[in-house]
């Protein structure tokens, strides 16, 4: 499955009308909404996005303030690969009596984040270090924990922009050790980046960056997943 991501920030009203047209024809998974760092209205694009389109919007949040109960459904991400307790568990507080007042699906997601070649932006505000790019056995170690307290899915993060996506040894193997969903993301540039990911057993892959600059290639990308 494919998943745009949508950073509100990022967007002008007329750009999104541009995406929200294109994806209307050809309609991705998942529209993801989020960021690290938001002055954005969250809730506007999505009501913008759900007013427009039958696509399965899904908040994927950088803090307990990116909340929408117009959204379908939540990442509940605990940054399983830091040590930060504000970002394991200290949002979700802030959160949480809103969460379950709403109707929003909530998804339990173990958040892994992998050095990317270059700090991101997740690292810098979650104030986290990633795993090493060649580190896949901690990176399995992390999300069997993950799948072990209770996460519904795992998601690898390079981190939007990345220099280096995470590797396709350590999506392969991850993904042999667990039984959950896995989402890979950050860096992914290519119809051969996308390609490399499924192929190694990412059941969702996440485009952001790349489709902010331009989303003309939107149409390519998605012609992978089509090919799986
Ligand atoms: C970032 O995984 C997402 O959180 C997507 O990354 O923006 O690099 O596509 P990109």
């Amino acid at each position: 499955m494919l998943a745009v991501l949508i950073d509100p920030d990022k967007v002008t009203p007329l750009s999104l009308t541009y995406m929200v047209e294109k994806m209307k024809l050809m309609p991705p998974d998942f529209v993801f909404v989020g960021g690290s760092l938001i002055h954005e209205s969250v809730d506007r694009v999505i009501q913008m996005l759900k007013t427009q389109m039958n696509i399965p919007v899904v908040l994927f949040p950088g803090n307990a303030c990116q909340f929408s109960p117009n959204a379908d459904a939540i990442l509940l991400l605990s940054l399983l690969s830091g040590r930060n307790p504000e970002y394991l568990i200290g949002q979700h507080v802030l959160s949480a009596c809103q969460i379950k007042r709403s109707k929003v699906e909530v998804l339990s997601t173990g958040y892994i984040l992998i050095d990317g070649g270059k700090p991101t932006s997740v690292q810098y505000i979650s104030n986290t270090m990633p795993i090493p790019h060649d580190k896949s056995e901690i990176a399995i170690a992390t999300a069997i924990a993950g799948e072990l307290i209770g996460n519904k899915l795992i998601y690898l993060e390079g981190g939007s922009g990345a220099v280096n996506p995470v590797s396709a040894d350590m999506i392969e193997t991850v993904r042999a050790n667990i039984s959950v969903p896995l989402i890979v993301g950050g860096g992914l540039r290519t119809e051969g980046d996308i390609c490399r990911a499924y192929k190694a057993g990412a059941d969702i892959v996440v485009v952001g960056n790349i489709l902010e600059k331009n989303f003309e290639l939107y149409e390519s990308l998605l012609s992978v997943r089509n090919s799986f």
